[in-house]
């Protein structure tokens, strides 16, 4: 009896053992690895969602295997080709562009290591990954839109309109541009005079600001992508004597808790959210594919708008 018994139960511990989905063993503990290419560690936004993804994944008992990848398509597509040849039983990503990654896509589906798609979008055939978790920038860009057509909506004359573009080639910058651009078109007033990368960053964004206002001399609207190319050029508008928020109305995407001070101290006049808290939706999304569960190919994060008086409200209680 005890013989069949060990018999059955070591046929079902190899069964168990097989039924990974992903080309990875669970690892030697049987938890689940992750493997996490973060795009870079460039702005407040960033660094919240690194934090949202380490703290899940140790609270989900998932090991992580991440790397920063300082913003180059190379080192995040090096990255997905180590956790390739660790067995990783799932890859998680945030890419930098939206173009480049067919090759290492088809590689990991090669390998059958399922791919997730977190905070920015790819161009790639959606075959090549299971789902993507982020937000929707045309949305974000819109939102933004919106309000520049009501704060404007008496102007009777120009309105000289200054954009601090993302990461060239980014998702969020592409599609922003495209929502906030599709919105003020209604509004002829409404003249966009230059519009440069900062690359999503507070010195690049001073640093492009401050040639900006040195070649136009009156601007009286900035939408940054992002908070933190706000913030750096807001240090360049008030190292050149003009009152951010007055002088140069500012509308900004993100609502991290410097951007949101900005706002909430009359710098910045609105925001438009971009959560960054997506750690626990990637790893409930990596706990289903692992249990063989479906997943939603594309699940957009939920996010809102700030005023100032709203900021001033939401600051005590914010997570970021
Ligand atoms: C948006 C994210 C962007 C943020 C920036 O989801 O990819 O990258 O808006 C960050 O702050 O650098």
């Amino acid at each position: 009896m005890n013989r069949k018994l060990t018999a059955l139960l070591a046929a079902m511990a190899l069964a168990l053992a097989a039924t990974g989905c992903g080309g990875g063993s669970g690892g030697d503990s049987g938890k689940i690895t992750l493997g996490f290419s973060q795009v870079g560690s460039e702005s407040g936004w960033r660094e919240a969602n690194t934090k949202s993804v380490k703290e899940s994944a140790q609270a989900a008992g998932i090991d992580l295997k991440f790397s920063d990848a300082q913003q180059k398509q190379e080192n995040q597509i090096a990255t997905i080709r180590s956790y390739i040849q660790q067995k990783v039983d799932v890859i998680a990503f945030s890419p930098v562009v939206v173009t480049g990654w067919d090759a290492v896509l088809k590689e990991a589906q090669a390998a059958k290591i399922p791919v997730v798609l977190t905070d920015r979008a790819v161009d790639s055939d959606p075959s090549l990954y299971v789902s993507f978790l982020g937000s929707d920038f045309v949305k974000e860009g819109e939102a933004v839109g919106d309000w520049v057509l009501d704060e404007y909506k008496d102007a009777t004359g120009p309105v000289n309109i200054v954009q601090l573009e993302g990461t060239v080639g980014s998702a969020p910058a592409i599609d922003r541009k495209k929502g906030f651009e599709s919105k003020i078109a209604a509004n002829p007033n409404l003249k966009v005079i230059a519009s440069q990368s900062g690359d999503f960053t507070r010195a690049d964004g001073k640093e492009v600001m401050q040639a900006i206002l040195k070649a136009n001399p009156k601007i009286d609207l900035l939408f940054a992508h992002n908070d933190d190319m706000g913030l750096g050029a807001i240090q360049a508008i008030e190292e050149a004597g003009k009152k951010p928020g007055v002088d140069i109305k500012i509308v900004t995407i993100d609502a991290v808790h410097d951007g949101m001070q900005a706002l909430a101290d009359g710098k910045i006049n609105f925001i438009a959210e971009c959560s960054p808290l997506l750690g626990d939706q990637l790893m409930d999304i990596v706990k289903k594919i692992k249990a063989g569960q479906p997943v939603d190919k594309r699940i957009v994060t939920t996010e809102t708008t700030f005023t100032q008086q709203q900021a001033a409200e939401a600051l005590p209680t914010r997570k970021y």
